[in-house]
């Protein structure tokens, strides 16, 4: 196989010593950074992320920095979802759209103070969106991509691991909020977060300095819980059907058809960029949305381009991700389908690089 060369324009993380001894199999790239995909395989890192704890460098999740006294402004102005209820210590998801209600990114905003925010961004170039906007308005804030990388800890063990390193007051942190814990004298924020669902958390390293030896004392305080270097698994992240910008979805996407509708206030999200379009496109509602779909037969191929969705010998929409479940014993895959074929229950064919495969919508997701 060809080989992926390394320079200056695919950035190395403060982390990258570690998993490189942990023996990285595979990368991907992510906002220009490197990304680890495999550590052993894609399933036995699944089984080993399901039944005890790991820890991901996931630095590649960069922060669009909001700073001033128009930060809370300029953060309503991208996001449809209704911020105003947002209390400093949350993180909420949120659909970002552009002028066409057409999803730019999918990220984790988090609220540091009314006029400091960190927008945890999946794959694509917000930053200059956002410093376009800032600009463009004349808004008071300051934009930037500050030295933080986050570090997340997954699995059932993650409770356990954290405390140790943090302290109990780690248990206590609810679902998407955050607190601040002392590391060799710098405060970090530690939300209860992650992209898997098997519960975790994320801390925001600030100073890429303290990234090596923070990662050296999680595995030294986890030794007897088994932890292990890892990454966000394929596998699990379909089965839990937790989007991957980009591959999922583009901005030829609206955030109904994500399926993240429920994430916006669009009549109450004054100030939102996208707001025309989104209540003008949204008014009928989505022709086409997310759905699960299991895939019968043998393990399928690795999806790297979209699979054509048929019925009746017409195209009714694609299938962007799929792998072999080894728990629900099928391929589990997340499409984008048509509304008269998006019922739960509803037969379609999936064409697959080894031919036509038979496929089931799902009511929902698996986990
Ligand atoms: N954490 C942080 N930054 C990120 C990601 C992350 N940036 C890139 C990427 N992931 C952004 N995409 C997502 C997708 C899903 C979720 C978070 C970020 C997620 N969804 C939960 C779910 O669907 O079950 C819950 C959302 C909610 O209820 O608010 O966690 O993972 N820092």
């Amino acid at each position: 196989m060809p080989q992926i060369s390394l320079s200056r324009r695919l950035r190395r993380t403060p982390f990258s010593e570690g998993v490189e001894a942990a023996g990285v199999k595979g990368y991907t790239v992510y906002n220009r950074m490197l990304l680890p995909t495999v550590f052993e395989s894609v399933e036995a890192d699944y089984r080993h992320l399901k039944t005890h704890v790991q820890v991901w460098d996931v630095s590649c999740e960069r922060q669009v920095e909001l700073r001033g006294p128009d930060a809370a402004k300029l953060m309503q102005m991208l996001t449809p979802r209704d911020l105003r209820g947002m209390l400093p210590g949350q993180c909420f998801y949120v659909p970002i759209v552009d002028e066409t209600g057409g999803m730019l990114n999918d990220p984790v905003a988090v609220k540091l103070s009314d006029d400091r925010w960190w927008i945890s961004i999946a794959d694509s170039d917000l930053l200059l969106w956002v410093k376009g906007i800032a600009n463009g308005y004349r808004l008071d804030v300051l934009v930037d991509e500050p030295d933080v990388s986050p570090l997340a800890v997954q699995g059932p063990k993650a409770d356990e691991l954290m405390a140790r390193v943090f302290g109990n007051r780690v248990r206590d942190i609810r679902f998407f909020k955050f607190d601040m814990f002392e590391f060799e004298g710098r405060d970090l924020a530690v939300a209860r977060s992650g992209y898997s669902k098997q519960g975790g958390f994320e801390i925001y390293v600030e100073g890429s300095e303290i990234g090596m030896p923070l990662w050296n004392v999680l595995f030294k305080a986890g030794e007897d819980l088994q932890v292990r270097a890892g990454c966000p698994n394929l596998i699990e992240r379909i089965e839990g059907g937790l989007l991957s910008y980009g591959n999922d979805m583009t901005d030829d996407n609206t955030p109904h058809e994500c399926g993240l509708g429920k994430f916006c206030n669009t009549h109450t999200a004054i100030g939102c960029i996208g707001r025309d379009a989104l209540l003008r496109v949204t008014k009928e509602g989505p022709v086409q949305q997310i759905r699960p779909l299991a895939i019968e037969g043998e393990p399928v191929p690795p999806c790297d381009r979209p699979w054509s969705v048929f019925a009746g010998g017409k195209r009714v929409g694609q299938v962007t991700s799929a792998a072999w479940s080894p728990d629900f014993e099928t391929n589990v895959s997340i499409g984008m389908v048509r509304l008269s074929h998006w019922d739960a229950g509803t037969e379609v064919e999936v064409e697959t690089p080894d031919g036509m495969r038979r496929a089931i919508v799902q009511k929902r997701f698996w986990i």
